[in-house]
């Protein structure tokens, strides 16, 4: 079995309130085609954050139905599997399912219960004579359970002995979050609000573990849980190459062989110097150093003070003597006592911000004020406040 493995397309980002990338979007969706085209997977997969955000615009709907009938067209007999990943609405993502079923795509929300027992018809796609798929969206903490109900299910549908794929949209703990923001409670990682769960928790007789949520694209460590990573750069701090995964598996049990698809990127991410450098040497270097491809330009300073007002309008007008060089912002670092720059807790940003989880602003905001650490009682006090109102915006 062949499986086109891809996840966190975050289709109608706009970039700092301005930005809006959805030409990139079309530029990776037009290699996606391509490679439909010319690898002929038995499968093509997305394991969540279709959407960048949960009420996304029409326009953004409409990109994505567009592109996926493209798709269609190009490989009629090819299975779609689209699940909502944390960003997503999963009733928005299942509101026009049952039309979709009829081009052979599938998109699956949300865990459902009948009484007390799972749906688990809506989780399991077989793919006759090839093999299974175990399509697990985002789901929140308490229904962890639901991978291994579906995995046991498929062992038992599983009399021919195929390949069983299995997707996700979740933290695994000790993976690498370069790209992301992270942070431990209970001895847990948590990243975008989503607790780690550990791979051990989940009955090892899936063949692939076809992961989305963390950017940064990764093999963990049983060689068959993956996170391919998003195919487009979402921010500074994904400086590398974006990629789509490409699965094989000859039969059930075998170890699952994967090749990474590098992407082209329409527009590059240039933070520029590379270390933060006081305001003048910024510009100067920016200026001497002006990028020659279009792209995101982020200027990178050091500086004890606020920055001048100015600032922003003089960058603009170094960045105008290059082609296509889109100001993003600057970051601004302060230095340390010794004037060595810290950068372990730089100023967000506004986009920056925007990113935040909830729980790690409040966090912040509590330590800064009051000089010390909040206290487990509260954190989890706060965890839960965050978890149901998450869930109640989820409904
Ligand atoms: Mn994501």
């Amino acid at each position: 079995m062949k499986i086109l493995h891809t996840s966190d397309w975050h289709i109608g980002q706009v970039l700092n309130f301005h930005y809006d990338r959805q030409e990139e979007h079309q530029f990776f969706l037009d290699q996606l085609c391509e490679i439909v085209q010319s690898e002929r997977p038995d499968a093509l997969i997305v394991s969540g954050d279709l959407y960048d955000k949960n009420t996304p615009g029409n326009s953004s709907m409409r990109f994505l139905s567009d592109n996926l009938l493209r798709i269609c067209d190009i490989a009629p007999e090819m299975p779609i599997i689209l699940t909502a990943g944390n960003h997503d609405s999963s009733s928005r993502i299942e509101s026009m399912s049952g039309v979709w079923k009829r081009v052979n795509t599938h998109f699956i929300g949300a865990a459902e219960r009948i009484g007390e027992e799972y749906r688990l018809d809506k989780h399991i796609l077989e793919i006759p004579g090839k093999g299974w798929i175990a399509a697990i969206p985002y789901i929140p903490d308490y229904q962890n359970d639901l991978y291994n109900i579906v995995l046991k299910e498929i062992r038992e549908k599983n009399t021919e002995n195929l390949p069983v794929i299995l997707m996700g949209h979740t933290t695994i703990g000790n993976a690498v979050f370069t790209a992301h923001e992270s942070t431990t409670f209970n001895g847990r990682d948590i990243v975008g609000g989503i607790n780690s769960m550990s791979l051990s928790d989940i009955d090892d007789d899936y063949d692939y573990f076809a992961l989305g949520h963390i950017h940064t694209p990764q093999t963990l460590g049983n060689g068959k849980a993956r996170y391919c990573g998003s195919p487009v750069q979402l921010n500074f701090k994904e400086q590398f190459a974006h990629s789509v995964t490409m699965v094989t598996i000859e039969n059930h049990g075998d170890m699952p062989k994967t090749k990474t698809i590098e992407l082209e990127p329409l527009r590059k991410f240039y933070v520029i110097p590379e270390r933060p450098a006081p305001l003048e040497d910024a510009l100067a270097y920016l200026e001497n150093n002006l990028p020659d491809s279009q792209g995101y330009v982020q200027v990178n300073i050091l500086s004890a003070e606020r920055l001048p007002s100015d600032t922003e309008n003089r960058i603009r007008s170094i960045l105008d003597k290059g082609e296509n060089l889109l100001y993003c912002d600057y970051k601004c670092t302060r230095p340390a006592a010794d004037g060595k720059a810290v950068i372990e807790k730089p100023d967000f940003n506004l986009s920056e911000f925007r990113e935040k989880d909830p729980f790690e602003i409040a966090e912040r905001y509590f330590t800064d004020t009051l000089q010390t650490d909040m206290d487990d009682t509260l954190k989890e006090l706060l965890h839960t406040v965050i978890q149901e109102v998450r869930e109640e915006q989820a409904q």
